[in-house]
């Protein structure tokens, strides 16, 4: 395989201003003409024109109107030389779209066309510069049947369309800003669509569009909804605007990623586009919110300023999620005030210890801007998006808002319309703030997880308090970072003392910068001895290792000032307490909870004042897979008996009060995506959670009453959960009761793949899971050229429930699974590949099986360069 290196980057010798294509669609043999005007770039080196291409059928080149005499070509690359300052080139290329099951570039999807570019899927399509530092302004004609096709998209404004000989049709579409290949979309479909027109802040009428199949129509309230807020979000807190007269999205079923910010014609999967209150969860509300504000925030940051080359996508990426993020954060505000803010805070958080983290720990492990990669796909990671989105975030806090949107104002100013990198972007945030942030640089070349360590000194006669932070980054490098701490000081009362540095006080939390190795900091006028509060808000993306004992984690559990630290105070408690379980699992000893963590549980759990949605929070334990990476040797069949050990114990012994609670929670009237109601439903069905867990007949019974009278998705699949994730004996006809009231409804049906393939094992006696995982590959309604279906089974079973699926059994299905994917679909597989790259942490009976299957896969024939890359790294 092919290394492609950060440091070789040279700009084009050729660009290309202007793109004209030309597309006579038909699933089986589509014809694309493609005419280029071309430039040559002053400012590179002499060189050839250089187009890319992937399983391409060339039919025929020309430059100027002629052959060209001295072409090199090969598979995927055609070089020309060529003379003078400007040239034309007209490309006729044949493909396949209803051939193309790695669903990038044109495939087909239930009967339409669609299309995926990003990164590298327009060199599949047609010859081209395909990077993203190649901007042109395009010009597109899509030529089809009518009946079967009667709608049209591409990116821009439709500028004509008419009938054609045959019962065939025409659009042409035109695209007013230049833009990189990875942004042109086009779609050819029976579609209906959600329309709406707004004003934008500067008065100009927008015409807004959802299109779907027509069955799903009624399913798009929301998403315009959250399309609305989220430009209205844009133009207050950035002063940024819709610049195009349409602005489209198009949901589709097949479809690799979430969705895609092609330039005016976002293209959603459609679980993140449509819901219903009986199909979708609280949770999916969320999402669909989240990611169609996302999308949009891509067309300043990402469409209108893009990426130089690859290695800059967290450029795009992490700005784009931190903006996501802050959009979600004031929504729930609004409605929900500063608890709901927090509980966003803390969701954020568990994504990225549950997901990065380990990414960074292992054979994957690249800092947010990767200095190599083989094939760019792997490298859409939690690592780019969530950890690039808290590299932001700690800009914004050292910044201040005020600061940051200077830095935004001026980066868009000296670059709309450019191709750039993460340098810029910095650059443009230190020059609008006066600050040097040449320290601040090395989070974007930093792999791995920074530790944090704290220890504190109490002087009582001098009244100080002294706090020397540490900073550790594993591997070579020993250059500190600049990492903002937010740190409180906690009184015995419980409340935060005011905090006194250097004669200045602040009320309670202070936020100190660490930019060595080791610093100390001296608090005065400390009146008593204090608790540390450290890291508040999660300040930065880093370990903080903090040697509590059981008493101030509770006490902290209890008071932390900082409702995020408060949350993470129950999360170390309870980390604690399942690894002490786990390791006592291990040794063969008898499993019994301490009681002191009991203690605190309680109290938490009695907690009358906390808000629902934060108390839901507070209750759940940490994810097993956060849990698993803490681990050493990572355990799965020991961690998951500690854990079944732990809901079942706190499960009984507090029935009376989860119940009570459950009943508490019950929302009256109809379903409202409101953080109060989402707050109440989440709490209500985690009470149902433990309850089941432990066996209780009142939970089960309570579980089954909700499941039949619930009248949204949220209640009825937390529910289901509940009973599914038990022993108890509704479980399978619920389940068969959930398939017969969705069976046609293949979006929830996902759902219900996904519940069966993460469900534990509560009756030792039941056959293992994987039995039914493979019962349900052969389903009628299981797909395995859906990306969906497989994230749904197959990553329910391989990510979502690792103490099932670690066994000799499960790793060689594995193994089996992914060498089928691969044919299908590379990027797919290699998601799913990814689930062993972490086997060197395992014991050493589980890592025997992993690297058998593990080197299966690498030895099979046909791999594709994405999973090539994943196994490869892995047994590196
Ligand atoms: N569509 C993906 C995203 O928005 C990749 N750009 O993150
Ligand atoms: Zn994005």
């Amino acid at each position: 395989p092919q290394t492609i290196r950060r440091a070789d980057y040279q700009p084009l010798a050729w660009t290309v201003t202007d793109v004209d294509l030309h597309f006579a669609l038909d699933p089986a043999a589509t014809l694309v003409r493609s005419r280029l005007t071309l430039k040559r770039n002053p400012r590179a080196p002499a060189g050839p024109l250089v187009l890319l291409g992937d399983e391409l059928e060339l039919v025929s080149l020309q430059i100027d109107g002629r052959t060209p005499a001295a072409a090199r070509i090969t598979d995927t690359r055609i070089e020309v030389d060529l003379d003078g300052d400007t040239a034309t080139a007209d490309i006729v290329t044949r493909i396949a779209p209803a051939k193309n099951t790695a669903l990038s570039g044109l495939y087909t999807s239930r009967g339409g066309f669609f299309t995926q570019c990003e990164a590298e899927g327009f060199r599949r399509i047609t010859w081209f510069p395909d990077r993203p530092d190649a901007m042109a302004r395009y010009t597109v004609t899509l030529e089809a049947d009518k009946a079967s096709y009667p709608v049209l998209l591409s990116n821009g404004n439709l500028v004509g369309h008419g009938e054609l000989a045959d019962g065939r049709h025409f659009a042409r579409w035109q695209d007013p800003f230049p833009k990189p290949s990875y942004l042109f979309a086009l779609v050819a479909a029976d579609l209906a669509v959600n329309e709406r027109r707004i004003t934008t802040m500067s008065g100009r009428e927008v015409l807004l569009q959802i299109w779907t199949e027509t069955a799903a129509l009624e399913r798009t309230g929301h998403a315009m909804e959250s399309l609305v807020r989220a430009i209205r979000w844009d133009e207050e807190r950035f002063g940024l605007e819709l610049d195009l007269e349409r602005f489209m999205i198009v949901a589709v079923s097949d479809f690799n990623m979430g969705a895609m910010e092609n330039k005016g014609l976002n293209i959603f999967n459609s679980k993140l586009l449509l819901a219903t209150p009986d199909t979708a969860t609280d949770v999916d509300y969320e999402s669909i919110e989240a990611v169609v504000a996302h999308e949009y925030f891509h067309n300043w940051t990402g469409n209108r300023v893009t990426c130089r080359d690859w290695f800059q996508l967290t450029l795009k990426e992490g700005l784009t999620v931190f903006r996501d993020q802050e959009f979600t954060a004031d929504m729930l505000a609004a409605e929900g005030g500063d608890s709901a803010r927090a509980v966003k805070r803390i969701d954020d958080v568990r994504v990225l210890r549950a997901a990065q983290f380990p990414e960074d720990a292992g054979p994957m492990a690249h800092p947010i801007r990767p200095d190599s990669y083989q094939e760019i796909n792997n490298f859409y990671t939690a690592t780019v998006y969530e950890k690039g989105a808290e590299v932001i975030r700690m800009l914004q806090t050292l910044l201040g808002r005020d600061g940051f949107r200077k830095g935004m104002d001026l980066y868009f100013a000296r670059h709309d319309g450019q191709a750039v990198t993460c340098d810029d972007f910095v650059a443009a945030m230190a020059d609008a703030n006066g600050r040097d942030l040449t320290q601040f640089l090395r989070w974007y070349s930093r792999p791995g997880t920074p530790r944090l360590s704290a220890s504190g000194r109490y002087d009582a006669a001098a009244q100080t308090y002294t706090l020397t932070l540490a900073q550790r980054s594993a591997g070579a490098a020993d250059e500190a970072l600049l990492i903002p701490v937010a740190v409180g000081l906690l009184g015995a009362d419980g409340r935060d003392l005011p905090l006194t540095l250097a004669g200045a006080t602040a009320p309670g939390t202070r936020l100190l910068e660490l930019d060595a190795a080791e610093q100390t900091w001296t608090f005065t006028g400390v009146a008593e001895r204090p608790v540390l509060s450290l890291l508040r808000g999660f300040s930065a993306p880093v370990i903080a290792d903090l040697d509590e004992d059981d008493a101030t984690l509770a006490f902290r559990m209890a008071h932390d000032g900082d409702p995020f630290n408060r949350w993470d105070a129950a999360q170390r408690f309870m980390e604690r307490t399942v690894l002490g379980l786990a390791a006592d699992a291990a040794a063969g000893r008898p499993l019994a909870t301490p009681e002191a963590f009991v203690a605190a549980f309680g109290a938490l759990l009695a907690d009358d004042a906390l808000d629902p949605a934060f108390h839901a929070q507070a209750l759940a334990l940490p994810g097993e897979s956060y849990l698993l990476e803490r681990m050493t040797p990572a355990d799965p069949a020991a961690l998951r008996t500690a854990l079944m050990h732990l809901l079942r114990d706190l499960g009984k012994r507090f029935a009376a009060d989860w119940l009570d609670r459950h009943l508490d929670c019950r929302v009256a009237g109809d379903y409202r995506y409101h953080p109060r109601d989402v707050g109440l439903r989440a709490l209500g069905n985690l009470c149902l959670r433990y309850l089941c867990a432990a066996g209780e007949l009142a939970g089960f019974a309570a579980a089954e009453r909700q499941f039949a009278q619930a009248g949204n998705m949220s209640e009825r699949l937390g529910a289901l959960g509940a009973l599914v994730h038990s022993a108890a004996p509704q479980r399978d006809s619920a389940l068969a009761a959930f398939h017969a009231h969705y069976a046609t409804d293949t979006l929830v049906l996902d759902k219900w793949f996904a519940l069966q393939a993460g469900a534990w094992r509560w009756d030792p006696a039941a056959a293992p899971t994987l039995a039914r995982v493979r019962q349900l590959l052969a389903h009628p309604a299981f797909a395995a050229t859906n990306p969906n279906k497989v994230y749904a089974l197959l990553g329910g079973y391989f990510r979502a429930n690792p103490g099932e699926f670690h066994s000799p059994d499960g790793h060689a299905f594995w193994a089996e699974q992914i060498v089928a994917l691969n044919a299908i679909n590379p990027q797919v597989a290699a998601r799913m590949a990814r689930a062993l790259e972490r086997w060197r942490s395992f014991t050493p009976a589980l890592q025997a099986s992993m690297r058998r299957a593990l080197e299966t896969v690498a030895a099979s024939e046909g791999l594709s360069p994405d999973v090539a890359e994943i196994v490869g790294k892995a047994l590196a």
